[in-house]
């Protein structure tokens, strides 16, 4: 098949999950034409079966926002036309869905047909998707579209319940491609941030307010007051600044490191004892799977998709929204006690081998089959 795929090409999760899609699928053979306004973070190495479209819109002095979704749309006649795709898949509603829909339109008015799927990712629906500035245009975007999937049972709900959809949406969870996220002993790697064999917290996210990650920082605190132990947090977002500032008003400064945006991702996994993830809304929490596939253990909230991901008491530990005490309490039950934190690492690799990549890819490459079918049928 030749398919395009239109994502953000940012370290966010549903970037790296149409990236991830993209590069299986080239690797059994399909032809992959990614179009986004930058080359995608995940998207490091050659393939022939991989094409990057960037999209750059035009500026002019009478726009005070740059249409970018004009420039977009024209990108992906373009490509669909000259590249003769068979099928385009957008990830994450806005703007994305509402493009294709236009192409789409603009395509059959020059005689050209391509269905489209679009993948709903979590705030694309629960923060911005609902919010009326933009809540028609999603749910008639998701209307028009010929496939729908989310990306958890809890996404799928949420969408049916907040917006009037007449289209059935299918589930197929985010997953992990174990050829890059895969323990290794790393022990002199992670001297380097606890010399003297302290427990290692880890933290990774946008941090965007929804990832609450100033209660990581409040959670390690009461962690490190019994126990010697250093937090790292990973990534980059709005809300940095205010907990460096957090971190120094607590005096943890030489306990945390903020290690901004990182590729080796697997690497920092790989010496860490606990992952904490406390959002106030998670679709599905890729981050914590990510980690989960690198044997680390899951302190995280009840929210949204990730108990459909961390299971409480095998895993890790859920919380409520906020619940310091808790989740602080749940991190030393697992730090203080090896043979239980043994077990619990081994539960969460066993855990992410049932999202390994390969199960999820044909399940893919099957609903693009049918969807592709189905829309033949319908023209
Ligand atoms: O919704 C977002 O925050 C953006 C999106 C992204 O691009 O990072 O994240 C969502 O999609 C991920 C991949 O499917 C999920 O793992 C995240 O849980 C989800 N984020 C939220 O629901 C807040």
């Amino acid at each position: 098949m030749k398919i395009g795929i239109v994502c953000y090409p940012t370290y966010g999760g549903s970037g790296v999950v149409a990236t991830e899609i993209g590069m299986g699928l080239a690797e059994l053979g399909h032809q992959i034409h990614f179009i986004s306004y930058k080359r995608p973070a995940r998207l490091i190495s050659f393939h022939e079966n991989i094409y990057h479209h960037e999209v750059t819109p035009v500026d002019y002095p009478l726009f005070e926002y740059t249409p970018y979704e004009s420039a977009l749309t024209s990108k992906i006649v373009d490509v669909v036309k000259y590249s003769n795709l068979d099928i385009l898949h957008v990830h994450y509603a806005i703007p994305h869905a509402i493009v294709a829909y236009l192409a789409k339109s603009i395509l059959q008015s020059e005689g050209i047909n391509i269905p489209i799927i679009t993948t709903l990712h979590g705030s694309d629906i629960t923060l911005v998707g609902k919010d009326k500035t933009f809540s028609p245009v999603v749910t008639f975007s998701i209307n028009q579209s010929d496939g729908v999937t989310a990306v958890s049972e809890h996404l799928r709900n949420e969408t049916l319940n907040n917006f009037d959809i007449t289209k059935e949406i299918k589930v197929i969870y985010n997953f992990i491609d174990f050829k890059r996220f895969h323990w290794t002993n790393k022990n002199h790697f992670k001297k380097m941030f606890a010399p003297e064999n302290e427990k290692i917290m880890v933290h990774i996210s946008n941090f965007r307010k929804v990832k609450r990650a100033s209660d990581v920082v409040k959670v390690f605190k009461e962690v490190h007051d019994r126990l010697p132990s250093k937090l790292l947090m990973i990534g980059d977002g709005p809300e940095r600044p205010n907990i460096e500032r957090m971190c120094r008003e607590v005096g943890l400064c030489h306990e945390i490191r903020f290690l901004g945006k990182q590729d080796a991702i697997s690497e920092i996994l790989a010496i860490s004892d606990v992952f904490v993830l406390p959002s106030a809304n998670e679709s599905f929490g890729l981050a914590a799977l990510e980690a989960m596939a690198c044997k680390v253990p899951v302190i995280s909230t009840n929210i949204g998709g990730i108990p459909e991901v961390n299971i409480e008491g095998v895993t890790g530990f859920l919380s409520d929204v906020g619940d310091i005490e808790d989740m602080a309490r749940n991190t030393l039950k697992i730090l203080e006690n090896p043979e239980l934190h043994e077990s619990f690492r081994n539960n969460a690799y066993l855990r992410a081998k049932q999202f390994d990549l390969k199960k999820v890819l044909p399940i893919y490459e099957n609903y693009y089959l049918e969807i592709i079918e189905n829309y033949k049928i319908s023209i």
